[in-house]
């Protein structure tokens, strides 16, 4: 009898993984309705914090296609009462620090990476306290350029870029 509930559950779980699509809507894989030109290059996510702490950030790594160097000159998200542009730089006591920034470059042909400790787009005086999993919208202003429009899921910093799910559509660059 025990071997035939296992085997009801394995099938169970295989039926269950067959009818998961990878990157549809609502799942935990962020979206980015980026004109032309411009491309995610890495998921995008936003820390979750516990809910006493007003401020969060978003990152995300973002390509550039196009034979210009495009320069993300503010951030806008209905998550958030603020939202400014932040680098990290070290002080003269060599403590790293926020600051905001005028603009986030992305290269010409290349990408540039918005992680924790370095560039990210700060989220300041939340409207509401964020859920795990819940997708976060956030628009990207682009100098003389068309408005990116993300949607990132919220996760815990230490769980990467990503989640645990295999997602090879992405594939591996350098
Ligand atoms: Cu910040």
């Amino acid at each position: 009898m025990a071997a035939i509930a296992f085997v009801g559950c394995a099938m169970g779980s295989s039926a269950l993984f067959a009818h998961h699509v990878p990157g549809h809507h609502g799942s935990d894989i962020a979206e980015c309705d980026c004109p032309p030109g411009v491309e995610l290059a890495s998921d995008a996510w936003v820390r979750l914090l516990p809910p006493t702490q007003p401020n969060t950030a978003a990152y995300m790594t973002l390509r550039n296609l196009t034979d210009a160097d495009l320069h993300i000159i503010a951030a806008e998200s209905p998550a958030a009462r603020v939202t400014e542009l932040h680098d990290h730089v070290q002080d003269a006591e060599g403590v790293m620090r926020m600051r905001e920034v005028d603009a986030i470059v992305i290269p010409a042909h290349g990408k540039v990476e918005l992680k924790p400790g370095g560039l990210h787009v700060m989220l300041i005086d939340m409207v509401e306290p964020l859920q795990q999993g819940q997708h976060v919208p956030i628009t990207l202003y682009v100098e003389g350029f068309q408005d990116l429009h993300l949607h990132a899921p919220v996760q815990h910093a230490g769980s990467g870029a990503g989640h645990d799910h295999h997602h090879d559509h992405h594939g591996h660059s350098h």
